[in-house]
């Protein structure tokens, strides 16, 4: 890679590798509380230098403005059930080392493409030699479901440039509502398990009343 753009996406770099840490320990802080993490587990990446020219092509950007640009930092966080993705974005929102400049919710309004994801865009500040510098980065906040089905989606995006054969786009439809149906049901689960843990919790105050 050239100086350039090694300087470039420094700054970057250093957002993401700061903010992995930062994200994972609040997954560390619950576990050490014995609470259910509202995060399974956190990636994150720069987004390579090809990728970043061609999305600033597609959206007339010119290369002195290439910071404008808001996922050349980017994270993900993962969750098991989809009210989880609230719970992060409360914790984030309270949060007292960056700027949240946007949120996209694609989790109640879906893309067309059948896409679900919360996003959130902040201006996260680091320390340089030179001084402080803010950028740009962007947080997508998923379940294990929705981050499979986009996974997938995107894998077969760059094999049809989009442009998906008719059959190929109503499997992926398709596999977007099956994907939505998992993170119904799972959440169903979910409360069942919660019933079930006070149902249990209220059986023991009665016996140790009764004992007591
Ligand atoms: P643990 O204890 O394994 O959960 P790094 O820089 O090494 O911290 P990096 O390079 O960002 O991590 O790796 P990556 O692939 O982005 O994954 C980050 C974390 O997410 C790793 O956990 C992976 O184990 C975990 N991960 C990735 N894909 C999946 C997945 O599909 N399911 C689950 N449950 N976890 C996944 P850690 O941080 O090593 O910790
Ligand atoms: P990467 O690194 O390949 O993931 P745009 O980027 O033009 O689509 P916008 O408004 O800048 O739109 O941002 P948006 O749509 O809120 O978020 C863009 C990112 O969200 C994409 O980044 C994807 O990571 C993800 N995303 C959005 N729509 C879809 C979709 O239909 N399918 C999948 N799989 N992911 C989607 P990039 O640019 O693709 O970068």
């Amino acid at each position: 890679m050239d100086r350039i753009w090694e300087e470039f996406l420094a700054p970057y770099d250093q957002a993401v590798d700061e903010l992995k840490v930062k994200l994972k320990g609040i997954r560390s802080q619950f576990k050490i509380h014995k609470e259910h993490s509202p995060i399974e587990f956190v990636t994150g990446r720069v987004k390579s230098t090809a990728s970043i020219l061609d999305k600033a092509e597609r959206r007339g950007i010119p290369l002195d403005k290439l910071e404008e640009l808001q996922d050349i930092a980017g994270l993900r966080m993962m969750c098991q059930f989809v009210d989880d993705i609230k719970t992060v974005v409360d914790l984030l929102r309270k949060r007292k080392d960056f700027e949240i400049v946007e949120e996209r919710d694609y989790v109640t309004q879906k893309k067309a493409s059948g896409y679900r994801s919360y996003h959130m865009v902040l201006l996260y500040p680091i320390q340089t030699i030179n001084g402080e510098k803010k950028v740009l980065v962007e947080i997508q906040i998923r379940t294990l479901a929705m981050n499979f089905w986009a996974t997938i989606e995107h894998s077969l995006n760059y094999k049809y440039s989009g442009k998906y054969p008719e059959k190929i786009y109503e499997r992926l439809q398709r596999a977007a509502e099956a994907a939505y149906l998992l993170d119904e049901e799972m959440s169903e689960i979910k409360h069942e398990i919660r019933e079930a843990q006070a149902f249990f919790l209220k059986k023991e105050i009665g016996k140790d009343d009764k004992e007591g």
